[in-house]
């Protein structure tokens, strides 16, 4: 593993001023141990409130950042605007808005540089369909999304790496810790071989995929998943946190 264990909450669209109240109030109230960096990503439109009551030991995150600065750019959020009102840390590259919303390999490279260049942590999420699994493709899928982010990335000390196997997001079926942890293990000597040694041995490298508070004390045991990407059940404050506490 590499550095501390590293847990982030993807609300991905979901939540009201009431239902974010509550998680929030229910995290600020979790027993978190010490040895796990936490980090929730509200939707944007709750992002001032969760920054506004949340508790300074969980850091926020948004789910996505605009290419460059701001200007006339209708319906997009900058990464200047995330860190004017306190988001520490954004997701680029996530499966849905690979898959649903379009977004290539360069531009997530691109958003991810830009929003580096401003402060931001980034959370860089990659990951292979199904079909792509099956056809044997996994780490040529894997590999080429990461090599899109070292195109454009020079600095890697605020990246964490999520691997996200697509067929296992929000669909019950977790990846086998083995199934994970081979492909985290190809990621890390991926890293080691195209960027550095240090860098490979540095970069935390956290698994996404339906990660619940059941399965989630077996995964952390795998020697390269240093921490997860949790949707669905970073929406409950007890089981997120359980999660948090899973190493
Ligand atoms: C994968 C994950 C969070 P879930 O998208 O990024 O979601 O845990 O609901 O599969």
């Amino acid at each position: 593993g590499a550095g501390k264990f590293f847990v982030g909450g993807n609300w991905k669209c979901n939540g009201t001023t009431e239902s974010i109240k509550k998680l929030v109030e229910d995290l600020n109230s979790a027993q978190i141990e010490d040895d796990v960096d936490v980090v929730v990503a509200p939707p944007f439109l709750y992002i001032s409130q969760v920054v506004g009551s949340l508790t300074d030991r969980i850091e926020v995150s948004a789910q996505n950042s605009w290419v460059g600065k701001g200007g006339a750019f209708t319906g997009e959020i900058s990464a200047d605007q995330l860190v004017d009102v306190g988001v520490k840390w954004v997701i680029q590259g996530h499966s849905e808005r690979r898959h649903v919303i379009g977004e290539s390999n360069s531009t997530v490279g691109k958003k991810s540089a830009y929003a580096l260049s401003k402060g931001l942590g980034l959370i860089a999420c990659v990951g292979e369909l199904l079909e792509e699994r099956e056809a044997g493709r996994t780490t040529d899928v894997v590999f080429e999304q990461l090599q899109a982010y070292a195109d454009e990335i020079s600095d890697w000390s605020k990246v964490v790496i999520a691997y996200e196997p697509v067929w296992a997001i929000g669909t019950g079926k977790v990846a086998s810790p083995q199934q994970a942890q081979e492909v985290h293990s190809a990621i890390r000597s991926w890293l080691s071989d195209k960027i550095s040694p240090e860098v490979s041995s540095a970069t935390r490298i956290i698994y996404g995929g339906s990660v619940n508070g059941a399965n989630s004390a077996e995964l952390a045991k795998q020697e390269d998943i240093d921490g997860f990407l949790v949707g669905g059940a970073s929406l409950k404050g007890p089981e997120f946190a359980t999660i948090c506490n899973a190493v």
